[in-house]
């Protein structure tokens, strides 16, 4: 049985070959696990906190004082605009150089690197799209000990010498502070201590020649002792040990964000969307890890990685990226939040009137140090800074935003097509059935169970004749047998990852001994995207897609169900400097495969667990084994509104929760809340009891329908969202400041968010409730007719009943099982597709509505994207783009495409224009070529105007006016 397996991994400590006769004694401990009705929380011992990782402990350590590092400013040189400087560590005398770049779109990069290394450090590649362009410095003042300089009167910097500062100044004004605190550390690498003195007098000179004698100095006993305890050459978590044959090599520093008091992202964290001060905690941590049943409100590392934090107030938006893929823990601290009830106090008696300021640490165990400053200034600007940096979102096919059904595992072919069909018998909309590892041959990835799946292809033909798709998991560790062609062919190919002792490199995950493909060679991933095309994958066809699970990669039996540190990967880095990055290479090789498989024609859909800065590039994203229970349902909205501004807009939790079974109105609470995340996918664990949208009384499948349902009128606005997403890098899912930058009531929100600048969604997230509270903000919003900041009352509707309210104004709604309180923003359009259909593709030529919700002036905008919703056409200008506009009771669509090649079926069947204070006598047509039509309406009391049949092709130009 599946899930005796996987505890296997947390007992069974050794490295190397599954030991048979340990089996009896996992399998029995598993067993009892699972009669006591399976541990429900974390066992937290499995994971290092950070006095437990060496690195980490040794940099906790140093307090903020003064810093031993000091820039020798008479090297500063500017070199084609880059700025040039040494920095020496006064206490070792290693020297270290420092670069310092202005960039172009307003960022600033800081590198930091030895001059002479004993070894190369490893440089993250593959994550910048491309070197970003450097704009020149003008260096200004220089005195003995401070250096300054600018690029035109935006950005500039202030240099100070010793000890070493920097401070990174936009508009004159202080953004960010470096090292200010002087817990800088460069852990320079170094030959190991000896405990005796060289035996080879002649050995001893000529090392002394070549300039390493303070490397190869003797140590004391108790020198070796105290290196010891810090893990510097060694450590051991458990069982495990690793060798560490390069030493100590951990980088860190410290950014101060004056001003400040809220920060976000550095994804992925159980946690809230605000980030915590970490004082008397632990740091927050990125080490992608197989967490089994992860805990809430925990800074404790999850499946993938994301080094951007972003800190806002009400004038201005920055951001840090910390480009490093090894093992990395932020501490953060506050001047203000930090302080005791007393301190506070007496800060008020003497009228202290203290700069708030929120204090980060960042520390990595290996690398080089490779910050970017984002300047912003305002949420919109940092997206697309980062994006030119890591790259734009992928623009999705339209079937990857309908609806997902999955579970571990639909059994059998038979499974299949019954599932399948009760979709339609309950006429409930979806698009996509997924598979998982019981698809397989014995957990060979890319085979078939030949009994319960044998003529998959006729399966997948089956689902396609419906316009649906189907998605097979594909993980990353190989069965170590033989007989099976990836195994045989990697091996042959010499492309796993080895071990510290150069062999193979093996692994207990689900198929038992596993191998590692070496996922950061571009052989390795070539191979394996072709593996991708229906000709190499037996059983496949261009509608199966891909899902890689356990690509952190999992390894049951290695430290904290990991891969080794010392592993090796090509050109001899270890697998301590790559492990972050690890996933995003497979999740990479799965979507380069699948756009070749149709030489470049069809869009891919990747579905990973692990991620780094720049998966956006190849797929979604979802937020792993969560569990039903309303709380956590409740942290998937801050989980992925942090995931979603790092970057990864394409991300979606479990619906239902995965371990557990959900009670009646918690799946159908969940369903309502899923509808409205990027990713929308039901999915279980294969010891929970089935739980299809009909498996309930009628009164819930009815509401789940609903849901579905409501996701799949929606579907032209996520698209068109998902479209702008992948041309300016702002994600769909946003927090409420990121569209209210000034108004701090929404600084912490989590419980509500926006879905592009139009909706405002409070999905429910309490067992019984009858009411919920919705802040709906008002005053100094954007306006998004004039695109200007306006200072005007701002009204929202609700989607169900249309009732209008006013913001800024915090109300209580009285809630039933069918409310989803939804709020359509006064201003906005949006594009909406009302007829009811089997999957997306079946609605691919249904006629629109547009929902015109109007602003205090009777304004509003929205856009309209829309292409053929799979293939890369769009790219050679075969899309739709418009933009509508109401303005002076006259409704005007306009082409906002530079070419538009692409010729829709789509015609426009409805105008709903909500909030219109009276009825028109008249409404009429006028299409392009200048004719004019009177057009049916019908007005209603909560202030609907409805127009009827406009009957318009949607990529032509028109202009409906009301008199
Ligand atoms: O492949 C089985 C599961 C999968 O259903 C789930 O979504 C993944 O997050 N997988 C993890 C492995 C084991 C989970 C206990």
């Amino acid at each position: 049985m599946i899930c005796f397996i996987k505890p296997l991994g947390r007992f069974g400590e050794t490295t190397g070959k599954f030991r048979s006769e340990r089996r009896g004694l996992h399998l029995l401990v598993a067993v009892l696990v699972i009669l006591s009705g399976m541990a429900r929380a974390v066992d937290k011992s499995n994971f290092k906190k950070c006095d437990q990782s060496g690195f980490c402990k040794r940099n906790r350590r140093i307090q903020p004082g003064s810093s031993p590092y000091a820039a020798d400013l008479d090297s500063a040189r500017l070199e084609n605009g880059v700025l040039h400087l040494n920095v020496l560590n006064t206490q070792t005398g290693i020297l270290l150089k420092l670069e310092l770049y202005a960039l172009q779109n307003q960022m600033v990069r800081m590198k930091i690197n030895e001059v002479s290394p004993l070894k190369p450090r490893y440089e993250v590649p593959d994550v910048l799209v491309a070197e970003p362009e450097v704009a020149s410095w003008q260096l200004g003042e220089k005195s003995e000990s401070v250096l300054e300089g600018s690029h035109g009167n935006a950005m500039s910097f202030v240099l100070t010498a010793q000890p070493f500062r920097l401070d990174i100044l936009y508009d004159g004004q202080l953004v960010t502070r470096v090292n200010s605190r002087g817990l800088m550390n460069f852990e320079h690498l170094r030959t190991k201590k000896n405990v005796d003195p060289p035996q080879d007098e002649n050995e001893e000179e000529k090392k002394e020649e070549e300039g390493e004698e303070q490397e190869e100095e003797v140590a004391d006993d108790s020198e070796i002792e105290d290196e010891k305890a810090d893990g510097m050459w060694e450590e051991t978590f458990k069982t495990h040990h690793d060798s560490k044959p390069n030493g100590p090599s951990a980088v860190a520093m410290d950014f101060t964000f004056p001003g400040y008091e809220h920060l976000y992202g550095i994804p992925e964290h159980a946690d809230t969307l605000a980030l915590k001060t970490t004082k008397s905690d632990e740091p927050y941590r990125l080490y992608n890890l197989d967490v089994f049943e992860y805990d809430l409100d925990s800074r404790m590392a999850l499946y993938g990685s994301v080094p951007l934090m972003l800190a806002h107030n009400s004038d201005r938006t920055v951001g840090l990226f910390w480009l490093n893929a090894a093992e990395t823990w932020i501490d953060i601290t506050s001047n203000t939040a930090d302080k005791s009830m007393f301190g506070r106090m007496m800060d008020y008696v003497k009228g202290d009137q203290e700069v708030p300021e929120m204090n980060t640490h960042w520390i990595s165990e290996s690398g080089i140090i490779d910050v970017f400053f984002l300047m912003g200034p305002k949420p919109y600007d940092i997206f697309s800074q980062y994006a030119s940096l890591t790259g734009l979102p992928y623009m999705p096919p339209m079937f990857a935003l309908g609806y997902h059904q999955c579970r571990w595992n639909y059994n059998d072919e038979e499974d299949v097509k019954t599932v399948d069909e009760k979709f339609d018998e309950h006429d409930i909309p979806y698009d996509v059935i997924w598979l998982d590892i019981e698809h397989t041959n014995g957990k060979r990835y890319m085979t078939w169970d030949k009994h319960k799946f044998p003529n998959p292809i006729e399966m997948q033909n089956n689902i396609a004749s419906k316009g649906r798709k189907m998605v097979t998991i594909v993980d990353p560790h190989i069965k170590q047998d033989n007989g099976y062609h990836l195994y045989k062919e990697a091996k042959d190919q010499d492309y796993f990852i080895r071990n510290k002792d150069n062999n193979e490199f093996q692994g207990w995950c689900w198929p038992g001994s596993s191998s590692y493909p070496d996922f950061t060679r571009e052989d390795v991933r070539a191979w394996w995207a072709s593996k991708m095309s229906p000709e190499l994958y037996e059983g496949s066809t261009h509608n199966l897609f891909t899902w890689n699970d356990m690509n952190e990669p999992s390894v049951f039996n290695g430290p904290e169900v990991t891969m080794h540190k010392d592993a090796k990967h090509a050109g001899g880095w270890e697998h301590r400097d790559v492990h972050n990055i690890y996933g995003f290479y497979v999740h990479r090789a799965t979507a380069e495969g699948q756009i070749a498989r149709t030489d470049g024609r069809e869009r891919p859909f990747v579905l990973s667990r692990a991620f780094f800065a720049g998966s956006q590039r190849y797929g979604a994203i979802w937020t792993g084994d969560n569990a039903a229970e309303w709380s956590h349902l409740k942290a998937s909205l801050p989980m992925c509104l942090s995931i979603s501004i790092a970057g990864i807009p394409f991300i979606g939790a479990d619906v239902g929760g995965f371990f557990k079974n959900p009670d009646t109105e918690l799946l159908t609470r969940w369903y309502q809340a899923g509808a409205y995340q990027p990713f929308f996918r039901a999915h279980a664990h294969l010891d929970t009891k089935r739980r299809e949208p009909w498996l309930y009384p009628e009164e819930n499948t009815a509401v789940i329908r609903t849901a579905i349902r409501n996701r799949y009128a929606l579907l032209p606005y996520w698209y068109t969202l998902f479209y702008q997403a992948s041309q300016t890098g702002v994600p769909p899912m946003r927090p409420m400041w990121v569209e209210f930058p000034e108004d701090s009531k929404t600084f912490a929100m989590e419980d509500q968010y926006m879905i592009g600048s139009s909706l405002l969604v409070r999905p429910i997230t309490d067992a019984g409730a009858t009411s919920v509270s919705v802040y709906l903000p008002g005053q100094n919003t954007t306006s998004m007719v004039r695109h200007t900041v306006v200072k005007e009352e701002t009204r929202w509707y609700r989607m169900d009943t249309f009732d209008k309210m006013t913001g800024p104004t915090q109300v209580s709604l009285s809630v039933s099982l069918t409310t989803v309180p939804v709020f359509q923003r006064g201003g906005s359009i949006l594009p909406t597709k009302e007829r009811v259909r089997r999957c997306s593709s079946l609605g691919a030529g249904d006629p629109y509505t547009l929902k015109i919700a109007l602003d205090a002036q009777g304004s509003a905008v929205g856009q309209l994207y829309t292409d053929d919703g799979h293939t890369y056409n769009f790219q050679k200008g075969q899309y739709i783009y418009r933009q509508f506009e109401f303005k002076d009771n006259k409704l005007i669509s306009k082409n906002l495409a530079p070419v538009s090649e692409y010729n829709s079926k789509s015609w426009l069947e409805r105008v709903v224009i909500i909030g219109l204070s009276e009825s028109p006598n008249h409404v009429s047509l006028i299409s392009q070529g200048g004719n004019t039509q009177s057009l049916e309406f019908g007005y209603s009391v909560q202030r609907v105007l409805s127009i009827r049949k406009p009957a318009i092709n949607i990529a032509e130009d028109f202009e409906i006016s009301l008199t």
